[in-house]
Protein backbone atom coordinates (compact mmCIF):
# COMPACT_ATOMS: atom_id res chain seq x y z
CA UNK A 1 0.00 0.00 0.00
CA UNK A 2 0.76 3.67 -0.38
CA UNK A 3 1.54 5.15 2.86
CA UNK A 4 1.84 8.93 3.25
CA UNK A 5 3.05 10.42 6.64
CA UNK A 6 2.82 13.85 7.25
CA UNK A 7 4.29 16.26 10.14
CA UNK A 8 3.00 19.26 10.61
CA UNK A 9 3.87 22.81 10.60
CA UNK A 10 3.33 25.27 13.72
CA UNK A 11 3.96 28.66 11.98
CA UNK A 12 3.25 30.39 15.66
CA UNK A 13 5.06 28.21 17.50
CA UNK A 14 7.28 30.63 19.98
CA UNK A 15 10.26 28.18 19.20
CA UNK A 16 9.78 28.65 15.54
CA UNK A 17 11.38 26.22 12.77
CA UNK A 18 14.04 28.65 12.13
CA UNK A 19 15.58 28.17 15.69
CA UNK A 20 15.32 24.41 15.69
CA UNK A 21 14.12 22.34 12.48
CA UNK A 22 15.07 18.69 13.44
CA UNK A 23 13.80 15.29 11.58
CA UNK A 24 11.13 13.75 11.90
CA UNK A 25 12.23 10.77 13.83
CA UNK A 26 9.22 9.60 15.06
CA UNK A 27 7.94 9.38 11.52
CA UNK A 28 11.56 7.43 10.27
CA UNK A 29 10.55 4.75 13.32
CA UNK A 30 7.18 3.95 11.48
CA UNK A 31 9.00 4.15 8.35
CA UNK A 32 11.45 1.73 9.42
CA UNK A 33 8.66 -0.64 10.45
CA UNK A 34 6.78 -1.07 7.07
CA UNK A 35 9.89 -0.84 4.62
CA UNK A 36 9.74 -3.60 2.71
CA UNK A 37 6.47 -3.84 2.73
CA UNK A 38 5.20 -0.52 2.01
CA UNK A 39 5.64 2.50 -0.47
CA UNK A 40 6.38 5.05 2.31
CA UNK A 41 6.75 8.72 1.75
CA UNK A 42 6.90 11.70 4.45
CA UNK A 43 6.11 14.67 4.22
CA UNK A 44 7.38 17.19 6.26
CA UNK A 45 5.52 20.73 5.76
CA UNK A 46 8.23 22.57 7.35
CA UNK A 47 10.28 22.62 4.24
CA UNK A 48 8.02 20.83 1.67
CA UNK A 49 5.25 22.33 -0.45
CA UNK A 50 1.72 22.60 0.66
CA UNK A 51 -0.05 19.24 0.53
CA UNK A 52 -2.72 20.43 -2.28
CA UNK A 53 0.48 20.80 -4.60
CA UNK A 54 1.86 17.25 -3.56
CA UNK A 55 -1.38 16.32 -4.71
CA UNK A 56 -1.29 17.61 -7.88
CA UNK A 57 1.12 15.76 -9.19
CA UNK A 58 2.00 12.44 -6.84
CA UNK A 59 -0.47 8.81 -6.82
CA UNK A 60 -2.92 9.41 -3.92
CA UNK A 61 -2.11 7.26 -1.06
CA UNK A 62 -4.61 4.63 0.24
CA UNK A 63 -3.89 5.64 4.06
CA UNK A 64 -2.27 8.87 5.61
CA UNK A 65 -0.96 9.09 8.87
CA UNK A 66 -0.42 12.42 10.33
CA UNK A 67 1.72 13.33 13.51
CA UNK A 68 0.23 15.52 16.84
CA UNK A 69 4.00 16.08 18.12
CA UNK A 70 3.30 18.12 21.02
CA UNK A 71 0.26 19.54 22.53
CA UNK A 72 0.68 22.93 21.13
CA UNK A 73 0.21 21.50 17.63
CA UNK A 74 -3.11 20.10 18.34
CA UNK A 75 -4.41 22.79 16.24
CA UNK A 76 -2.23 22.59 13.15
CA UNK A 77 -2.69 18.72 13.12
CA UNK A 78 -6.41 19.05 13.12
CA UNK A 79 -5.95 21.24 9.99
CA UNK A 80 -3.61 18.58 8.11
CA UNK A 81 -5.99 16.18 8.72
CA UNK A 82 -9.21 18.41 7.38
CA UNK A 83 -6.79 18.71 4.57
CA UNK A 84 -6.26 14.92 3.55
CA UNK A 85 -9.67 14.36 3.30
CA UNK A 86 -10.61 17.67 1.73
CA UNK A 87 -8.00 16.03 -1.25
CA UNK A 88 -8.37 12.65 -1.03
CA UNK A 89 -12.36 12.03 0.78
CA UNK A 90 -11.86 7.82 0.28
CA UNK A 91 -8.78 7.68 2.22
CA UNK A 92 -8.23 6.60 5.66
CA UNK A 93 -6.57 8.76 8.19
CA UNK A 94 -4.58 7.81 11.42
CA UNK A 95 -3.15 10.16 13.78
CA UNK A 96 -0.15 9.28 16.26
CA UNK A 97 2.48 11.02 18.95
CA UNK A 98 3.49 12.35 21.60
CA UNK A 99 0.14 14.25 22.40
CA UNK A 100 -2.07 11.40 21.90
CA UNK A 101 -0.29 9.14 23.58
CA UNK A 102 -0.78 11.27 26.76
CA UNK A 103 -3.94 12.95 26.64
CA UNK A 104 -7.19 11.93 24.77
CA UNK A 105 -8.00 15.92 25.30
CA UNK A 106 -8.70 18.61 22.28
CA UNK A 107 -8.77 15.17 19.55
CA UNK A 108 -12.29 16.26 19.02
CA UNK A 109 -12.71 17.51 15.48
CA UNK A 110 -9.97 15.84 13.56
CA UNK A 111 -10.67 14.44 10.09
CA UNK A 112 -9.51 11.41 11.03
CA UNK A 113 -10.40 7.67 11.45
CA UNK A 114 -8.16 6.10 13.66
CA UNK A 115 -6.23 6.54 16.44
CA UNK A 116 -2.81 5.31 18.02
CA UNK A 117 -1.21 5.81 21.01
CA UNK A 118 2.53 5.08 22.32
CA UNK A 119 5.16 3.55 19.89
CA UNK A 120 3.26 3.29 16.62
CA UNK A 121 4.87 0.75 14.74
CA UNK A 122 2.94 -2.26 15.90
CA UNK A 123 -0.01 -0.04 15.91
CA UNK A 124 0.12 0.62 12.61
CA UNK A 125 1.35 -2.64 11.02
CA UNK A 126 -2.03 -3.54 12.71
CA UNK A 127 -4.26 -1.09 11.19
CA UNK A 128 -2.35 -1.28 7.88
CA UNK A 129 -3.22 -5.02 7.25
CA UNK A 130 -7.24 -4.43 8.37
CA UNK A 131 -7.75 -1.33 6.16
CA UNK A 132 -5.80 -3.83 3.47
CA UNK A 133 -8.00 -7.04 4.09
CA UNK A 134 -10.82 -4.97 3.80
CA UNK A 135 -11.52 -5.93 7.58
CA UNK A 136 -12.93 -3.14 10.45
CA UNK A 137 -10.18 -2.44 12.99
CA UNK A 138 -11.36 -3.28 16.92
CA UNK A 139 -9.72 -0.93 19.54
CA UNK A 140 -6.84 -2.92 21.03
CA UNK A 141 -4.44 -1.69 23.07
CA UNK A 142 -2.44 1.19 21.05
CA UNK A 143 -5.28 1.70 18.46
CA UNK A 144 -8.64 2.52 18.19
CA UNK A 145 -10.98 3.77 15.90
CA UNK A 146 -11.72 7.83 15.80
CA UNK A 147 -15.23 7.46 17.78
CA UNK A 148 -13.76 5.59 20.02
CA UNK A 149 -10.73 7.46 20.94
CA UNK A 150 -12.15 8.43 24.53
CA UNK A 151 -11.22 4.79 25.10
CA UNK A 152 -7.67 4.53 23.56
CA UNK A 153 -5.30 2.59 26.00
CA UNK A 154 -1.82 2.44 25.56
CA UNK A 155 0.98 -0.08 26.34
CA UNK A 156 2.08 1.68 30.10
CA UNK A 157 4.96 -1.38 31.25
CA UNK A 158 6.59 -1.56 27.82
CA UNK A 159 9.32 -4.68 28.17
CA UNK A 160 12.75 -4.20 29.02
CA UNK A 161 13.20 -5.56 25.15
CA UNK A 162 11.53 -3.01 23.24
CA UNK A 163 13.87 -0.63 21.72
CA UNK A 164 15.63 -3.63 20.59
CA UNK A 165 12.73 -4.87 18.87
CA UNK A 166 11.88 -2.09 17.27
CA UNK A 167 13.25 -1.99 12.99
CA UNK A 168 15.72 0.95 12.79
CA UNK A 169 14.26 4.15 11.44
CA UNK A 170 14.48 4.57 8.08
CA UNK A 171 16.51 7.80 6.54
CA UNK A 172 16.38 7.20 3.55
CA UNK A 173 13.35 8.76 2.90
CA UNK A 174 14.11 12.24 3.98
CA UNK A 175 17.66 12.31 2.05
CA UNK A 176 16.28 15.70 -0.05
CA UNK A 177 16.47 17.47 3.34
CA UNK A 178 19.40 16.00 5.34
CA UNK A 179 21.39 18.93 4.88
CA UNK A 180 18.14 21.34 6.02
CA UNK A 181 17.44 20.06 8.94
CA UNK A 182 19.27 21.48 12.28
CA UNK A 183 19.04 22.31 15.99
CA UNK A 184 20.59 25.38 16.84
CA UNK A 185 24.50 25.66 15.95
CA UNK A 186 24.41 21.51 14.92
CA UNK A 187 23.83 22.47 11.45
CA UNK A 188 23.34 20.14 9.62
CA UNK A 189 21.96 17.73 12.65
CA UNK A 190 20.54 13.82 12.87
CA UNK A 191 18.70 12.47 15.71
CA UNK A 192 18.78 9.69 17.55
CA UNK A 193 17.32 7.23 20.28
CA UNK A 194 19.70 5.34 22.70
CA UNK A 195 17.32 4.74 25.56
CA UNK A 196 13.86 6.00 26.19
CA UNK A 197 11.85 6.35 29.27
CA UNK A 198 13.22 7.40 33.17
CA UNK A 199 13.35 5.93 36.64
CA UNK A 200 13.04 9.60 38.21
CA UNK A 201 9.30 10.93 38.55
CA UNK A 202 9.31 14.45 38.34
CA UNK A 203 6.35 16.64 39.00
CA UNK A 204 6.00 18.29 36.03
CA UNK A 205 7.38 15.80 33.67
CA UNK A 206 5.49 13.04 31.55
CA UNK A 207 8.11 10.96 29.92
CA UNK A 208 8.71 8.79 33.56
CA UNK A 209 5.09 7.98 33.27
CA UNK A 210 5.19 6.81 30.09
CA UNK A 211 7.42 3.74 30.70
CA UNK A 212 6.14 4.17 33.92
CA UNK A 213 9.40 4.70 35.42
CA UNK A 214 11.29 1.72 33.24
CA UNK A 215 14.19 2.29 31.24
CA UNK A 216 14.55 1.21 27.89
CA UNK A 217 18.10 1.11 26.48
CA UNK A 218 19.29 0.04 22.75
CA UNK A 219 22.42 -2.23 22.59
CA UNK A 220 25.39 -1.00 21.92
CA UNK A 221 25.97 -2.90 18.74
CA UNK A 222 22.67 -1.28 17.40
CA UNK A 223 23.68 2.20 18.44
CA UNK A 224 27.15 2.02 17.04
CA UNK A 225 25.04 0.34 13.59
CA UNK A 226 22.79 3.49 13.28
CA UNK A 227 25.24 6.09 13.92
CA UNK A 228 27.17 4.63 10.81
CA UNK A 229 24.26 5.30 8.82
CA UNK A 230 24.50 9.07 9.43
CA UNK A 231 26.19 11.02 7.03
CA UNK A 232 26.12 13.85 9.50
CA UNK A 233 28.93 15.21 12.13
CA UNK A 234 26.05 16.05 14.34
CA UNK A 235 23.58 13.90 16.39
CA UNK A 236 21.37 15.44 18.62
CA UNK A 237 20.42 12.05 21.25
CA UNK A 238 17.38 12.61 21.99
CA UNK A 239 16.74 10.16 25.18
CA UNK A 240 15.09 11.69 28.32
CA UNK A 241 18.13 10.55 30.48
CA UNK A 242 21.29 9.64 28.45
CA UNK A 243 23.21 8.49 31.25
CA UNK A 244 21.07 6.33 33.86
CA UNK A 245 23.37 3.31 33.24
CA UNK A 246 26.97 4.47 33.32
CA UNK A 247 28.88 1.20 32.96
CA UNK A 248 26.46 0.71 29.48
CA UNK A 249 27.61 4.12 28.55
CA UNK A 250 31.46 3.56 29.26
CA UNK A 251 30.59 0.80 27.10
CA UNK A 252 29.07 2.61 24.58
CA UNK A 253 31.73 4.99 24.17
CA UNK A 254 34.23 2.47 24.31
CA UNK A 255 32.27 1.04 20.77
CA UNK A 256 31.86 4.20 19.50
CA UNK A 257 35.54 4.63 19.84
CA UNK A 258 36.27 1.34 18.32
CA UNK A 259 34.46 2.04 14.99
CA UNK A 260 36.00 4.94 14.45
CA UNK A 261 32.95 7.34 14.29
CA UNK A 262 33.98 10.83 15.24
CA UNK A 263 30.87 12.85 15.74
CA UNK A 264 29.75 15.75 18.23
CA UNK A 265 26.85 14.34 20.68
CA UNK A 266 24.20 16.64 22.10
CA UNK A 267 22.85 14.86 25.14
CA UNK A 268 20.15 15.48 28.33
CA UNK A 269 21.74 14.50 31.88
CA UNK A 270 20.85 14.85 34.99
CA UNK A 271 22.97 16.97 37.31
CA UNK A 272 23.29 13.77 40.10
CA UNK A 273 23.93 11.59 37.40
CA UNK A 274 27.20 12.99 35.57
CA UNK A 275 28.06 13.74 39.34
CA UNK A 276 28.03 10.33 40.36
CA UNK A 277 29.96 9.24 37.47
CA UNK A 278 32.40 11.85 36.29
CA UNK A 279 34.63 9.29 34.36
CA UNK A 280 31.81 8.27 32.16
CA UNK A 281 31.06 11.49 30.92
CA UNK A 282 34.43 12.45 30.71
CA UNK A 283 34.85 9.08 28.73
CA UNK A 284 31.64 10.57 26.39
CA UNK A 285 33.84 14.15 26.04
CA UNK A 286 36.70 12.26 24.62
CA UNK A 287 34.71 10.76 21.83
CA UNK A 288 32.39 13.86 20.99
CA UNK A 289 29.96 14.96 23.68
CA UNK A 290 29.67 18.62 22.94
CA UNK A 291 27.19 20.07 25.11
CA UNK A 292 23.90 18.49 27.50
CA UNK A 293 20.79 20.15 28.38
CA UNK A 294 20.53 19.77 32.65
CA UNK A 295 17.67 21.03 33.80
CA UNK A 296 18.63 23.23 36.63
CA UNK A 297 15.41 23.84 36.99
CA UNK A 298 15.70 26.23 40.28
CA UNK A 299 18.57 27.61 42.15
CA UNK A 300 16.15 27.34 45.22
CA UNK A 301 16.04 23.88 47.06
CA UNK A 302 12.21 24.07 48.16
CA UNK A 303 11.56 24.73 44.62
CA UNK A 304 13.77 21.75 43.84
CA UNK A 305 11.59 19.70 46.33
CA UNK A 306 8.67 20.55 45.00
CA UNK A 307 9.07 19.45 41.46
CA UNK A 308 10.24 16.25 43.13
CA UNK A 309 13.65 16.32 40.81
CA UNK A 310 15.50 14.79 44.03
CA UNK A 311 18.62 17.60 42.99
CA UNK A 312 20.50 20.19 44.69
CA UNK A 313 21.40 24.01 43.84
CA UNK A 314 24.58 22.19 45.24
CA UNK A 315 24.94 19.76 42.13
CA UNK A 316 24.14 22.38 39.58
CA UNK A 317 26.75 24.32 40.87
CA UNK A 318 29.19 21.28 40.94
CA UNK A 319 28.16 19.76 37.84
CA UNK A 320 28.99 23.15 35.66
CA UNK A 321 32.10 23.19 37.39
CA UNK A 322 32.61 19.60 35.74
CA UNK A 323 31.21 20.09 32.49
CA UNK A 324 33.26 23.57 32.28
CA UNK A 325 36.79 21.55 33.39
CA UNK A 326 35.93 19.29 30.30
CA UNK A 327 34.97 21.76 27.94
CA UNK A 328 31.57 19.93 27.45
CA UNK A 329 28.91 23.15 26.76
CA UNK A 330 25.93 23.23 28.96
CA UNK A 331 22.64 24.58 28.13
CA UNK A 332 20.75 24.54 31.79
CA UNK A 333 17.43 25.12 32.16
CA UNK A 334 15.21 27.16 34.57
CA UNK A 335 11.64 26.94 35.44
CA UNK A 336 9.82 30.30 35.18
CA UNK A 337 6.78 30.20 37.84
CA UNK A 338 3.67 32.45 37.74
CA UNK A 339 3.73 32.80 40.90
CA UNK A 340 7.11 35.02 40.65
CA UNK A 341 7.31 38.65 41.96
CA UNK A 342 9.74 41.30 40.67
CA UNK A 343 12.56 40.02 42.98
CA UNK A 344 12.03 36.17 42.10
CA UNK A 345 12.85 37.37 38.23
CA UNK A 346 15.90 39.47 39.27
CA UNK A 347 16.84 36.18 41.80
CA UNK A 348 17.14 34.23 38.29
CA UNK A 349 18.86 36.82 36.28
CA UNK A 350 21.41 37.04 39.21
CA UNK A 351 21.89 33.38 39.27
CA UNK A 352 22.26 32.66 36.03
CA UNK A 353 25.31 35.43 36.25
CA UNK A 354 26.63 34.24 38.94
CA UNK A 355 26.65 30.59 37.82
CA UNK A 356 28.07 31.66 34.27
CA UNK A 357 25.81 29.34 32.32
CA UNK A 358 26.79 29.27 29.03
CA UNK A 359 23.85 28.93 27.36
CA UNK A 360 20.71 29.33 29.76
CA UNK A 361 16.81 28.84 28.62
CA UNK A 362 13.88 29.03 30.26
CA UNK A 363 10.35 27.49 30.79
CA UNK A 364 7.78 28.65 32.26
CA UNK A 365 5.94 26.17 34.71
CA UNK A 366 3.55 24.48 32.13
CA UNK A 367 1.23 21.46 33.55
CA UNK A 368 1.78 18.99 30.04
CA UNK A 369 -0.78 16.46 29.61
CA UNK A 370 0.52 13.41 31.17
CA UNK A 371 2.00 14.64 34.43
CA UNK A 372 1.27 14.83 38.44
CA UNK A 373 1.11 18.09 37.50
CA UNK A 374 -1.80 18.53 34.96
CA UNK A 375 -3.52 15.89 36.71
CA UNK A 376 -3.66 18.35 40.22
CA UNK A 377 -4.61 21.72 38.39
CA UNK A 378 -6.67 20.67 35.34
CA UNK A 379 -9.40 22.74 36.81
CA UNK A 380 -7.77 25.85 37.76
CA UNK A 381 -5.93 26.68 34.19
CA UNK A 382 -6.78 29.90 33.19
CA UNK A 383 -7.02 29.11 29.00
CA UNK A 384 -8.33 25.63 27.51
CA UNK A 385 -5.93 26.99 23.93
CA UNK A 386 -3.74 23.90 23.73
CA UNK A 387 -0.84 26.19 21.75
CA UNK A 388 -0.70 28.03 24.80
CA UNK A 389 1.01 24.39 26.07
CA UNK A 390 4.27 25.25 24.77
CA UNK A 391 6.25 26.40 27.98
CA UNK A 392 6.43 30.16 26.95
CA UNK A 393 3.15 31.33 28.01
CA UNK A 394 0.99 30.71 31.85
CA UNK A 395 -1.67 28.61 31.98
CA UNK A 396 -1.59 30.07 35.99
CA UNK A 397 -2.43 33.14 37.13
CA UNK A 398 0.20 35.36 37.37
CA UNK A 399 1.29 37.25 40.52
CA UNK A 400 2.50 40.34 38.43
CA UNK A 401 0.30 42.06 36.11
CA UNK A 402 0.53 39.73 32.52
CA UNK A 403 2.23 41.99 30.65
CA UNK A 404 4.89 42.95 33.17
CA UNK A 405 5.36 39.25 33.64
CA UNK A 406 5.86 38.73 29.87
CA UNK A 407 8.44 41.44 29.92
CA UNK A 408 10.15 39.90 32.60
CA UNK A 409 10.68 36.44 30.75
CA UNK A 410 11.51 38.33 27.87
CA UNK A 411 14.62 40.27 29.45
CA UNK A 412 15.57 37.30 31.07
CA UNK A 413 15.67 35.43 27.35
CA UNK A 414 17.44 38.84 26.29
CA UNK A 415 19.34 38.34 28.87
CA UNK A 416 20.35 34.89 28.17
CA UNK A 417 21.83 35.77 24.72
CA UNK A 418 23.73 38.39 25.80
CA UNK A 419 25.25 35.67 27.71
CA UNK A 420 26.08 33.60 24.05
CA UNK A 421 29.58 32.73 23.96
CA UNK A 422 30.09 29.19 25.57
CA UNK A 423 32.78 26.96 26.72
CA UNK A 424 34.05 26.63 23.48
CA UNK A 425 33.58 30.02 22.35
CA UNK A 426 30.41 28.86 19.94
CA UNK A 427 27.49 31.04 20.05
CA UNK A 428 24.20 29.74 22.29
CA UNK A 429 23.42 26.38 21.51
CA UNK A 430 19.71 26.99 21.98
CA UNK A 431 18.60 30.02 21.12
CA UNK A 432 21.18 30.67 18.31
CA UNK A 433 19.90 31.96 15.10
CA UNK A 434 21.48 32.84 11.60
CA UNK A 435 19.35 35.54 11.08
CA UNK A 436 16.47 37.54 13.77
CA UNK A 437 14.71 34.26 14.29
CA UNK A 438 15.95 34.90 18.01
CA UNK A 439 14.70 38.58 17.91
CA UNK A 440 11.48 37.53 16.86
CA UNK A 441 10.97 34.74 19.62
CA UNK A 442 12.03 37.63 22.07
CA UNK A 443 9.20 39.75 20.56
CA UNK A 444 5.93 37.14 20.70
CA UNK A 445 7.50 36.19 24.28
CA UNK A 446 6.86 39.87 25.14
CA UNK A 447 3.76 40.15 23.63
CA UNK A 448 2.56 36.93 25.27
CA UNK A 449 -0.21 38.39 27.21
CA UNK A 450 -1.98 38.99 24.42
CA UNK A 451 -2.41 35.68 23.01
CA UNK A 452 -2.34 33.93 19.71
CA UNK A 453 -4.24 35.22 16.79
CA UNK A 454 -7.43 33.42 16.86
CA UNK A 455 -6.76 29.91 16.58
CA UNK A 456 -9.97 28.78 14.99
CA UNK A 457 -8.63 30.79 11.82
CA UNK A 458 -7.78 28.45 8.75
CA UNK A 459 -3.84 28.11 8.59
CA UNK A 460 -3.88 26.71 4.82
CA UNK A 461 -0.82 28.03 4.73
CA UNK A 462 0.60 25.81 7.15
CA UNK A 463 -0.52 22.80 5.26
C1 LIG B 1 13.64 16.21 20.01
C2 LIG B 1 12.53 16.96 20.70
C3 LIG B 1 12.27 18.27 20.26
C4 LIG B 1 13.05 18.94 19.14
C5 LIG B 1 12.70 18.54 17.72
C6 LIG B 1 11.61 17.58 17.44
C7 LIG B 1 11.45 17.39 15.93
N1 LIG B 1 11.72 16.26 15.39
O1 LIG B 1 11.11 18.29 15.23
C8 LIG B 1 12.75 20.44 19.39
C9 LIG B 1 13.94 21.02 20.15
C10 LIG B 1 12.50 21.31 18.17
C11 LIG B 1 11.54 20.37 20.29
C12 LIG B 1 10.72 21.46 20.51
C13 LIG B 1 9.65 21.49 21.39
N2 LIG B 1 9.32 20.52 22.24
CO1 LIG B 1 10.14 18.74 22.20
N3 LIG B 1 10.86 17.03 22.38
C14 LIG B 1 11.79 16.38 21.75
C15 LIG B 1 12.01 15.01 22.41
C16 LIG B 1 13.22 15.14 23.34
C17 LIG B 1 12.24 13.82 21.50
C18 LIG B 1 11.17 13.60 20.41
C19 LIG B 1 11.51 12.32 19.67
O2 LIG B 1 12.08 12.37 18.60
N4 LIG B 1 11.21 11.16 20.30
C20 LIG B 1 11.54 9.84 19.77
C21 LIG B 1 10.39 9.24 18.99
C22 LIG B 1 10.82 8.00 18.24
O3 LIG B 1 9.38 8.88 19.85
P1 LIG B 1 7.85 9.34 19.83
O4 LIG B 1 7.74 10.80 19.65
O5 LIG B 1 7.33 8.80 21.07
O6 LIG B 1 7.21 8.64 18.54
C23 LIG B 1 6.54 7.40 18.57
C24 LIG B 1 5.04 7.49 18.92
O7 LIG B 1 4.65 8.71 19.51
C25 LIG B 1 4.31 7.20 17.63
N5 LIG B 1 4.03 8.29 16.71
C26 LIG B 1 4.65 9.48 16.61
N6 LIG B 1 4.13 10.19 15.58
C27 LIG B 1 3.18 9.42 15.00
C28 LIG B 1 2.36 9.65 13.90
C29 LIG B 1 1.45 8.66 13.50
C30 LIG B 1 0.61 8.89 12.30
C31 LIG B 1 1.37 7.44 14.23
C32 LIG B 1 0.43 6.40 13.82
C33 LIG B 1 2.20 7.22 15.35
C34 LIG B 1 3.10 8.20 15.71
O8 LIG B 1 5.22 6.32 16.97
C35 LIG B 1 6.55 6.87 17.14
C36 LIG B 1 7.57 5.83 16.83
O9 LIG B 1 7.34 4.67 17.60
C37 LIG B 1 10.67 14.83 23.19
C38 LIG B 1 10.76 13.92 24.41
C39 LIG B 1 10.37 12.49 24.05
N7 LIG B 1 10.84 11.56 24.79
O10 LIG B 1 9.64 12.21 23.12
C40 LIG B 1 10.31 16.29 23.50
C41 LIG B 1 8.83 16.67 23.63
C42 LIG B 1 8.04 16.01 22.53
N8 LIG B 1 8.84 18.12 23.41
C43 LIG B 1 8.05 18.75 24.16
C44 LIG B 1 7.80 20.16 24.12
C45 LIG B 1 6.89 20.74 25.18
C46 LIG B 1 8.38 20.95 23.13
C47 LIG B 1 8.07 22.43 22.87
C48 LIG B 1 6.58 22.74 22.81
C49 LIG B 1 8.57 23.31 23.98
C50 LIG B 1 9.94 23.67 24.14
N9 LIG B 1 10.08 24.78 24.78
O11 LIG B 1 10.88 23.01 23.77
C51 LIG B 1 8.78 22.69 21.52
C52 LIG B 1 7.75 22.79 20.35
C53 LIG B 1 8.38 23.24 19.07
C54 LIG B 1 7.39 23.56 17.98
N10 LIG B 1 7.93 24.04 16.89
O12 LIG B 1 6.20 23.44 18.10
C55 LIG B 1 7.29 17.82 25.10
C56 LIG B 1 5.85 17.63 24.58
C57 LIG B 1 4.83 17.62 25.66
C58 LIG B 1 3.48 17.96 25.14
N11 LIG B 1 2.47 17.38 25.73
O13 LIG B 1 3.33 18.75 24.25
C59 LIG B 1 8.18 16.54 25.06
C60 LIG B 1 7.44 15.23 25.27
C61 LIG B 1 9.25 16.71 26.17
C62 LIG B 1 8.72 16.99 27.53
N12 LIG B 1 9.28 17.95 28.18
O14 LIG B 1 7.80 16.41 28.06
N13 LIG B 1 11.36 19.14 20.82
S1 LIG C 1 12.47 15.82 34.02
FE1 LIG C 1 14.18 14.52 33.39
S2 LIG C 1 14.85 13.53 35.31
FE2 LIG C 1 12.79 14.32 35.69
S3 LIG C 1 11.42 12.56 35.23
FE3 LIG C 1 11.56 13.84 33.36
S4 LIG C 1 13.19 12.89 32.15
FE4 LIG C 1 13.40 12.15 34.27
Amino acid sequence: MRILLVWPRNPRAVLSDALSCCEPLPLEYLAGALRGHHDVTIHDLRLDPPLAEYAATAEPPDLVGVAVPYTTNVTVAREVTREVKRLWPQVPVVIGGHHPTVSTEWLDGFAADYVVAGEGAEPLRRLIAAVEAGRPVEPVIGLAPYQARAALRRVTKPAPATLNELPAPDRTLLARHRGSYFHSIYRPVALARFSAGCPYRCHFCSLWRMTDRRYLVKEAERVVGELQQIDQANVYVVDDEAFIQPERMGELADAIEAAGLRKRYHMYVRTDTALRRPDVITRWAEVGLDSVLIGAESTADDELTGYQKGTTARQTRQALRLFRELGVKVRANFIVRPSWGEEDFDRLARTVDELAVDMPSFSVLTPLPGTDLYDEVRQELISDDPELFDCYHTLFPTRLAPARFYQRLADVLLGASARAGGSGGDPAVFYFSTDDAFGRMVQTVRNGHLGFPDPADPVTAAV
